[in-house]
């Protein structure tokens, strides 16, 4: 058997592999595998460019579900590859190697999560194809499922030089759906433009009538990340801090800047891939930053002598970007997204410590500003503990000082038992008339709900209608959430179809994201579906749940049917509310998910927070997508 043939062997075994098993290579074969292929292409590029090499990045989305990535460095080598005496692009194509670069020399500064290369997206494709300039000539190559089709060609010249690589997702592996998200896409490919500072990249969407396109190109990086989360926020410190500084051929940098809110915003990376589960950089950060405004703080005279602040003080209304980037990142934790490298805890404490007492001394107005901002924290807290108590008591009655109102369950068992929270008094005497008391809970809220945004935590607790539902969920709030506790594993939103209605269930879900965000990670907050409207024709009735619902009944019906538009809750009996809104049987309801907190975060900022601005911006944007409301 020739050289070449026993290595083509082990090409088709390797390949087999990927497809036999293609979740252990790129964790799943539903959607977010489907992404995961074109997070392979683009991070050669992304590499190609923290290299020096290349300076603009192209991704599109072509009709059929096609990806293309372009980029204009060095472009792949070509030349033969000195063990499988085949070009350098066909071997890298075709062999797997585990995340390190293919000639092992640079490391591999990009990669997502697995790290697994081109050679497993080429498997994973129907057609991969890819072009080449190089050595002033236009080289091309095409694969069908991971085996090459045709032997790398040179199909003209070329002035310049750079790789694109254009494939399409195997519907035999991707059996969920080969459909790509463009907001997933260019969400991700806007934070990769603001983690490598200079990258222009641009993603465009070529798939319907009208192209979309977006491009993103930071020079600023993550101090324009900071700048652009804390958009429509005050401010508390105008000059953002930024610390860039590579050490042992760890490169750390760090942007920071506190607004006027009570929610933290700490994000921190890896090598690109955001470390949701945190880590010894994020460690490194919290240490530092607790240490040196405690130092400053006292020495500056603005702590009581044996006074210092908690860790928790200093993040109050803190945004930060920590991204680190690492020869041998180790991942761990339960989703591998935690970086374990015990050295970079030290390595980070030591370089943003050092860079935070320096921009304190050289900013003293922003050093008291931000001082001034944890003090109110700390006192904050102590003031929140007390009330904080209150709420860890056990019964529903006692302890608050007033009589909640929630009507509870029979049921005890929280996997079967759901608790309405509805709006109004008169509408939780419907619900209360009209459930099904072995497993169903109602909790009336008087009038509206208070804002969380723009309070803090001691005040949210002083709000009877807040501590009712905490009594009442069971969990505890904050860090002391525990699902565990839950009394219900549906919790439903039932509020009007009008704007009030609509204005108290963004209040609550504002709540439940900034205080109990498990309880809508785990999928149990819901919303209802009120009906809008009765159609009724002699002994014929239905309930109709939007404008084109009725146009339909209408049809239907003929005749002239008698049209009864509800206006709230509080208009319907008991039976009927059971029937259109809360019988399993006949009920709709939207399940609450958080697609990205990230984005949550700044719709939930923009709507309900401070600057009037924005949320002026966002409704004049976003009002032609507004209906049923009748203000
Ligand atoms: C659209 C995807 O893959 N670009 C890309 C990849 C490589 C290079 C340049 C490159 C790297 C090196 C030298 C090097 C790769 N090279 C290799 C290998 N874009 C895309 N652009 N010359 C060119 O790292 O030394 C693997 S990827 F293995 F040849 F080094």
């Amino acid at each position: 058997m020739s050289n070449y043939d026993a290595s083509n062997i082990q090409i088709l075994e390797g390949l087999e592999a990927v497809r036999k098993r293609p979740g252990m290579y790129i964790g799943s074969t539903g959607a977010r595998g489907l992404h995961h292929l074109v997070w392979e292409i683009v991070d050669n590029s992304i590499d190609e460019a923290l290299g020096g090499y290349a300076t603009v990045i192209h991704l599109e989305l072509l009709k059929g579900e096609i990806i293309r990535v372009t980029d204009d460095g060095r472009g792949i080598p070509v030349d033969l590859h000195p063990k499988t005496n085949r070009p350098a692009v066909e071997t890298i194509l075709t062999t797997l190697h585990s995340g390190g670069k293919f000639d092992g020399q640079s490391y591999k500064v990009s990669g997502g999560l697995h790290g697994v290369g081109a050679s497993v997206v080429n498997a994973l494709s129907e057609w991969y194809l890819v072009e080449i300039h190089r050595n002033n000539k236009r080289y091309q190559q095409r694969y069908e499922r991971g085996i090459p089709v045709t032997d790398v060609n040179i199909v003209g010249e070329s002035v310049h030089t750079g790789t694109i690589v254009t494939f399409q997702a195997d519907h035999l592996v991707f059996t969920e759906t080969v459909v790509y998200d463009y907001e997933i896409l260019r969400n991700r490919i806007q934070q990769l433009a603001f983690l490598n500072k200079g990258i222009k990249i641009t993603i465009s969407d070529l798939r319907g009538d009208v192209p979309i396109e977006n491009t993103y190109h930071y020079e600023g990086g993550i101090v324009e990340y900071v700048s652009f989360l804390n958009s429509g926020k005050g401010k508390v410190n105008h000059d953002i801090l930024y610390i860039d500084k590579e050490v042992d051929g760890i490169t750390l940098d760090i942007a920071l800047q506190y607004n006027d809110s009570y929610a933290t915003n700490l994000y921190s990376f890896a090598n690109n891939i955001p470390t949701h589960e945190g880590g010894m950089h994020e460690d490194g950060f919290k240490l530092a930053l607790t240490r040196v405004l405690n130092k400053y703080a006292s020495e500056n005279g603005m702590l009581k002598k044996d006074d210092s602040f908690l860790g928790e003080d200093t993040r109050e209304g803190l945004t930060t970007i920590v991204s680190i980037k690492h020869p041998n990142p180790q991942f761990e934790g339960q989703t591998k997204t935690k970086l374990g490298n015990p050295e970079v805890r030290q390595i980070t404490s030591q370089i943003f410590g050092d860079g935070l007492e320096r921009y304190l001394q050289e900013n003293p107005n922003d050093a008291k500003a931000i001082i001034e901002k944890c003090l109110m924290a700390s006192r904050a807290r102590i003031a929140a503990k007390k009330a904080r108590e209150a709420t860890r008591r056990k019964s529903p009655l006692d302890a608050l000082g007033f009589a909640s109102k929630l009507a509870d369950c029979r049921s005890k068992d929280p996997a079967v038992s759901e608790i309405y929270i509805v709006e109004g008094d008169s509408a939780g005497g419907s619900a209360k008339q009209g459930r099904e008391s072995e497993y169903q809970a109602i909790l009336p809220l008087r009038g509206k709900v208070l804002n969380v945004e723009k309070a803090r935590l001691d005040k949210i607790l002083s709000n009877k209608e807040i501590l009712s539902l905490i009594q009442a969920l069971g969990t505890g709030i904050g860090e002391e959430f525990d699902a565990k506790n839950a009394r219900y594993h549906k919790v439903v939103i039932m509020t009007d179809a009008d704007i009030d209605g609509a204005h108290i269930r963004t209040l609550l879900l504002t709540f439940f994201f900034r205080y109990m965000k498990p309880l809508i990670d785990l999928g149990y907050v819901f919303i209802a579906q009120p009906p809008l409207y009765k159609v009724q024709s002699g002994k014929k009735v239905e309930y109709v749940y939007s404008d084109e619902g009725l146009q339909r009944a209408l049809e239907e019906m003929g005749g002239r049917p008698n049209i009864q538009r509800y206006k709230g809750l509080g208009e319907m009996n008991p039976e009927q509310l059971w029937e259109t809104t809360m019988d399993p049987e006949n009920r709709t309801l939207l399940q609450v998910s958080l697609k990205d907190a990230m984005d949550a975060d700044q719709v939930f900022s923009m709507l309900m927070g401070e600057e009037v601005e924005p949320r002026k911006l966002f409704i004049q944007e976003n009002a032609i997508y507004a209906d049923n409301i009748d203000a």
